[in-house]
């Protein structure tokens, strides 16, 4: 980069509002990176020959084989625009799902984002996936229409039937922004709703609210694309032209005196030009007329490429070139590859940079116009609102809105990950090209040592010795190569207010730093420059190098203004994945990066030498810190996993481990794919579909009576499935029933987690004696959820369940259930922050946690191949308890007589010995009775529930739950069935197929278990010879149909399978192959009858 250029840059930086920070989202492959090429080459960075073949900012080497953006990187540009110079912040995203968070992390630090669409392929599901992130992120898109010449080349459309087609594409792209904003709509007006009632609720005054208001005194025209508002352009960035109809607007306004205002809003639309009366007017398509823009654009380009690609008539072309004024090289018209002539001319007639970068400028937002609605998001984290802030730290808005470059002004950086670089490609360690002087110097010092020599030497020579250029390259300052193989991070950043210097002492905050805590610990007034008391997740750091971001390169910076993306050199040690940077204590973390993708796929990682395993243990730990969703974990079986978001994804993190984190040879498990385990209602039919009747009822019946068999001692099963068990020690029974909960249930279980585990906390908090503060906002959620629950589970079964819930599980917040079936216990039920009044210290029968505990034990590995239980209810029907004391005392207590009131507890805590007064039927002191929940028995009790749930588990008939994908795979009619094939050989499933309107695409959507998804993209992709590539997306958990335990019982099964019945069971196959890789017990049919295959003729 030149210093001119830089310098220019460093200048722009302090204009606030010529800064313009965006980001290019897309599908995957519709043209982002080679639209940044362009972009790139306006500013003479790369040739703008190469522009659409470099791709400039995919600069790993596997981005560049394998054509597809993995990282997101940032470049500055200038862009001068009648009087003003901008500066344009560009920050390139991968569109690929496996790259999703990648694309997390550079929405949030923009203002903006051009949205391309592939004009061929359409709204995809990431460009839906991007415009939502955009949407949340609240930031402001506009929308490029690429690939357009692939509508004249490839579907060979006539200009009438392109401009229907792209008017199409604007309608899908406008109706995906239409729902995202009727639902935020929709949400504000839940909200304000929310805050008015308060007041209205006590005085009792009724409200009659009108649902469709709030949606249409909102104006929404500025959301949507429209060639008229300016917010789209259409292009073709490996050609090399994009345009907005502004463009053509001011073109034809002088060729055919018309104002500009009239062409504008008449450009795009059902407008016609009526020759004879010089006129536009409305209504071309019921006239059957050309539109405008056909007549005015399309025909143009379509003949342009008609003459130059498709006819290649020289003639003509020159005319065209000589009537559009551009001039072309001599070799350019002589190239044999019309595509170079083509874009000679179009990229001087409509360069796509000018377009797109001027669209940017008048479209986009600066920082200074920042919503204060978009800062407040920013600023309170999880369930905490803006207003529950400290004082102070709500102060720091008006910083947020001023986006000031005033000393004064408090800094805040926000960092939304570490990337990280080869040490060579610092600034600081670069190669710089030497100035005038420098070599004048160098030269000089040369010929001195030179001459020194020779006088040693006494050897008479020239002394213009032709080596004094490696001389000058030699002297360079040594030292360097120790440190080669260290890698740095730069933090990828953004400044929201003040000015960051070199050398700043700073705050650091991590994603769980609390103001609010953090104020009142630290003494008034304080800066980093202090010492200054611990404080949890705050560290105190300096500043020690700036960059500027210039795709594969870093520029070193003195300090950076406000309003601009930097990258930030040495945080390291204090910053992980991202954190908030500030001068002022008072500075709240910023929300956490609204990820889309489930990181789902792990691998176990070894090293080949197990010598190697610290630097594979360090390695994975710097992977850790350079991908914003790879996650790193040390399993309980001791294996190293690494977690990541899909094939592609795992394929580039082993890629680095192997040959920059760690260096040393690794490898890795096969992916090890979680399951869960489920139980089931008892079917009705058997494996040939066959209604259980009574004659095969026999069979079953005998079946079960051979499981009876499988529970060791001390467990009882009655016919109803309750299981009864005896702890060992005789002093509890515990009675539990496995029932399967309803699939709304388990959904709404596992989508409101977080609800769940505010209400565990509330609840924890009560037990302590102290009131956790929750929200409104949260409460009502809490309600929502509680009315959901109630709404699925219906009927004499769940009667009052919900009341009854006991806890939740696995890790107290899972899809499982406990419910408190005990006639005689009642205890504070888990929806307590929702009751008015809340009596904090309310006891619970000892033990009590014990129970629970078994339960989180039971549900977090089941017993078909320990992994966790999803969507069983286990319900406590049976609780009771002998007291040591009374042992001689035989009859069954069933806990009411002696833990019978809440209280017990409340006075156990006033008075040391006041528990036995609760047991008080016997007036018998037992002081070892709160002694006892820490001691053996509360263990005995635990192993009790947890092999009660087991047993109760596996009285019901068992099932797995796959993992499932979603996937969308765009094909054409000729390899639709070679992608079926694959699908169904992979147990994939069809929920859809539809033709993409105006092409001969076909739309399959699928779902299939992530177990057989691994190579399936690339099985897609050569049976198809690269037509199809398919997404996948995490989405759901599946039961798998067939039974795990199945052996034939009736005779029709006995027919249909055979007595072995070994035809191949996929759940079996599931559970065995995880049982393996956990080192349980495998049962496998050895063969039994073997017979030895002989070559008969040759023995006779
Ligand atoms: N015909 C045509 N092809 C294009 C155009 N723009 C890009 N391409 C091609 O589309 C392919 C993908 O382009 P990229 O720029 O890598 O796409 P991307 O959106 O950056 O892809 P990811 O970063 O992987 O999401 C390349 O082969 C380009 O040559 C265009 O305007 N017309
Ligand atoms: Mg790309």
């Amino acid at each position: 980069m030149g210093h001119k250029s830089l310098a220019t840059i460093i200048a722009l930086q302090r204009k606030t509002t010529n800064i313009r920070n965006l980001c290019i989202l897309a599908h995957v492959d519709h043209g982002k990176t080679t639209l940044a090429d362009s972009l790139v080459a306006s500013n003479g960075i790369i040739s703008s020959r190469l522009a659409g073949k470099l791709r400039y900012l995919d600069s790993r080497e596997d981005e560049q084989i394998r054509g597809i953006t993995m990282k997101s990187s940032a470049i500055s540009l200038h862009f001068p625009l009648g009087m003003n110079e901008y500066l344009i912040n560009l920050i390139d995203s991968p569109g690929h799902v496996d790259f999703s968070s990648e694309v997390s992390t550079a929405v949030r630090l923009c203002d903006g984002a051009i949205v391309i669409v592939d004009a061929v392929e359409g709204v995809c599901p990431q460009t839906q996936v991007v415009l939502r992130q955009a949407w949340l992120e609240n930031i402001r898109p506009v929308l490029v229409i690429n690939k357009i010449d692939r509508l004249i080349v490839e579907l060979k459309l006539t200009p009438q039937e392109a401009y229907i087609h792209l008017k199409k594409i604007l309608e899908q792209v406008n109706a995906v922004t239409g729902t995202l904003f009727t639902s935020k709509v929709m949400e504000e007006r839940a909200e304000k709703e929310s805050e008015k009632q308060g007041p209205y609720e006590n005085s009792g005054g009724e409200q009659i609210y009108d649902w469709s208001a709030g949606l249409e005194d909102t104006d929404d025209s500025h959301l949507y694309f429209s060639p008229d508002q300016g917010n789209v352009v259409f292009a073709s960035a490996i050609d090399g032209w994009g345009f907005s109809i502004h463009q053509f607007a001011q073109i034809y306004s002088q060729k055919m005196g018309i104002r500009v205002e009239v062409l504008l809003k008449t450009l795009w639309g059902d407008f016609y030009l009526n020759a004879k009366a010089k006129k536009i007017m409305k209504g071309a398509q019921s006239k059957g007329k050309k539109p405008l823009f056909v007549q005015l654009v399309l025909d143009n380009l379509w003949s342009l490429y008609d003459a130059i690609v498709m006819k290649r008539d020289k003639e003509k072309v020159e005319k065209m070139v000589a009537s559009l004024g551009v001039k072309v090289a001599a070799r350019d018209l002589r190239h044999s590859d019309p595509k170079v002539l083509l874009s000679a001319v179009c990229s001087q007639w409509l360069p796509v940079s000018q377009a797109v970068l001027t669209m940017v400028c008048e479209k986009l937002p600066s920082p200074l116009d920042v919503a204060s609605e978009r800062v407040e998001k920013l600023m309170s984290v999880g369930a905490r609102r803006f207003d529950s802030l400290p004082e102070r730290t709500q102060e720091l808005k008006k910083a947020f809105l001023e986006c000031s470059n005033e000393d004064a002004a408090p800094v805040i950086v926000f960092v939304s990950k570490m990337f990280a670089v080869d040490s060579k490609a610092l600034p600081q360690n670069k190669q710089r090209p030497l100035t005038q002087e420098e070599i004048a110097q160098r030269r000089e010092l040369a010929r001195q040592r030179h001459a020194e020599r020779l006088a040693a030497n006494q050897v008479s020579e020239n002394p213009e010795s032709a080596n004094t250029d490696t001389d000058v390259n030699c002297s360079f300052p040594k030292g360097q190569h120790s440190e080669e193989s260290k890698e740095h991070f730069v933090a990828f950043a953004r400044v929201y207010s003040g000015v960051v210097r070199r050398g700043t002492k700073v705050f650091v905050l991590g994603p769980k730093y609390d103001p609010a805590q953090a104020l009142k610990m630290l003494p008034e007034g304080c800066s980093s420059a202090d010492a200054l008391p611990s404080v949890p997740h705050m560290s105190c750091c300096t500043l020690d190098s700036l960059y500027l971001l210039m795709g594969r390169e870093l520029e070193e910076l003195e300090e950076v203004p406000s309003g601009n993306v930097l990258g930030i050199g040495g945080m390291e040690e204090w910053i992980l994945k991202s954190a908030t940077i500030s001068t002022s204590p008072a500075c709240p973390p910023f929300t956490p990066l609204n990820f889309e993708a489930t990181p789902i796929v792990r691998v176990a990682i070894e090293p080949k030498h197990p010598s190697e395993m610290p630097r594979l243990v360090k390695g994975m730990k710097l992977l850790n810190q350079a991908d914003p969703c790879a996650e790193v974990l040390i399993q309980e079986t001791g294996e190293h996993v690494l977690v990541t978001a899909g094939e592609v994804h795992l394929q580039r993190c082993l890629d680095d481990l192997r040959e920059r984190f760690a260096q040393i040879e690794i490898s890795a498990s096969k992916p090890i794919i979680p399951f869960r385990e489920t139980v089931i209602r008892r079917p009705k039919v058997d494996m040939v579909n066959e209604e259980l009747g009574k004659q095969q009822k026999v069979a079953v019946i005998h079946q079960s009576k051979e499981e009876q068999y499988k529970y060791p001692e001390g467990v009882q099963v009655d016919s109803s499935g309750l299981v009864t068990l005896t702890t060992p020690n005789k002093m509890a029974t515990i009675g539990v029933r496995a029932m399967p909960l309803p699939e709304e249930v388990t959904q709404l279980l596992e989508a409101n987690g977080s609800l769940i585990r505010t209400m565990e906390q509330f609840s924890l908090s009560m037990k302590e004696g102290k009131a956790l503060e929750i929200n409104q906002r949260t409460l009502e959620s809490i309600q929502d959820f509680k009315g959901k629950l109630e709404s699925h589970l219906q009927g004499r079964k769940w009667r009052d369940a919900v009341n009854r819930i006991w806890s939740f599980g696995p890790r107290r917040c899972g899809p499982n259930l406990l419910l408190n079936n005990l006639e005689s216990y009642q205890r504070p039920s888990v929806w307590q922050c929702l009751e008015g009044e809340r009596v904090p210290g309310t006891a619970l029968r000892d033990f009590d946690n014990s129970i629970i505990s078994g339960f989180q034990l039971a549900t977090l590995s089941g017993p078909m191949c320990e992994e966790p239980l999803m969507g069983v209810c286990l319900s406590v029907e049976r609780w009771d308890m002998k007291l040591p004391s009374l042992g001689s005392h035989q009859d069954s207590m069933d806990g009411e007589e002696k833990v019978s009131d809440g209280d017990s507890k409340q006075k156990a805590a006033q008075e040391p010995w006041g528990a036995a007064e609760a047991y008080g039927s016997h007036n018998k002191r037992w002081p070892d009775v709160s002694v006892d929940c820490y001691g053996p028995f509360s263990g005995q009790l635990i192993a009790a529930m947890k092999e009660a749930c087991r047993h109760a588990f596996q009285h019901q008939p068992q099932r797995l739950m796959a993992a499932m994908y979603t996937c969308e795979i765009m094909a054409t009619a000729e390899v639709l069935g070679r992608v079926y094939g694959v699908l169904s050989k992979r147990e994939g499933r069809i929920l859809q197929e539809e033709m993409k309107e105006g092409t001969d695409m076909f739309i399959i959507k699928a779902v299939l278990p992530v177990a057989e998804s691994f190579g399936f993209a690339d099985e897609i992709r050569k049976r198809t010879s690269g037509l199809a590539s398919p997404q996948l997306v995490f989405s759901h958990w599946e039961v798998v149909s067939s039974d795990p335990f199945w052996v034939p019982t009736t005779e029709e099964e006995y027919l249909h399978f055979g007595e072995k019945a070994d035809s191949s069971n996929q759940a079996l196959k599931y559970m065995n192959g995880v049982r393996k890789r956990k080192g349980l017990y495998v049962e496998e049919k050895i063969v039994e009858h073997a017979e030895k295959q002989r070559t008969l003729g040759k023995n006779k």
